[in-house]
């Protein structure tokens, strides 16, 4: 295999995009868009739930912080994601909106139950469906990615965080009543 010294890919990202990634083989549920590595999936809703949510592992190998501004269903126009944190609050996981996630320069956004995630809105995710998403960075780089969403008790795609125990019996509870 051949590593390429990470400065040199930083350098010629720009010019050779798809050279650069061409070294990098990514799993089926991931895509890349100048710099971003993403990883993710989609969780089934047991039966009764009125919100989905999705997981997503930003991987930034730039220089430049990144930042995740929207995310967007283009199969479901009329559902929308909202970009979550969850906070424990009285031993009470609470979840609440944000505006934008921060992908810190080389380092990585890691989302996962009982801590921040996306939060899907209008659509009812069944296991072994596929969701796409698009990603909007707030400097204007749009990102496409399908997840696969994944039954209850399927473990998360390789590589992404499981389920901290101590938020599983909370992650339902939300933040606005
Ligand atoms: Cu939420």
């Amino acid at each position: 295999m051949i590593r390429i010294h990470p400065l040199f890919v930083l350098c010629i990202t720009a010019f050779v995009s798809a050279v650069a990634l061409a070294e990098k083989p990514l799993p089926a549920s991931a895509g890349v868009t100048a710099e971003v590595a993403a990883l993710g999936y989609a969780r089934e809703m047991p039966p009764g739930a009125p919100l989905g949510a999705a997981y997503l592992q930003l991987r930034n190998s730039g220089a430049h912080v990144r930042v995740l501004q929207q995310v967007e269903l283009p199969a479901y126009p009329e559902a929308r994601v909202e970009l979550h944190t969850t906070q424990l609050v009285d031993g009470v996981s609470r979840m609440r909106p944000v505006k934008k996630l921060s992908v810190p320069a080389h380092g990585v956004l890691e989302m996962g139950p009982g801590a921040t995630h996306l939060m899907v809105h209008g659509v009812r995710l069944m296991a072994g469906d596929r969701l796409e998403l698009k990603l909007v960075f707030a400097d204007g780089d749009v990102q496409q990615l399908v997840l696969p969403v994944l039954g209850l008790s399927e473990p998360p795609p390789t590589g992404m965080r499981a389920e901290k125990p101590e938020g599983h019996h909370h992650h339902h509870h939300h933040g606005h009543g």
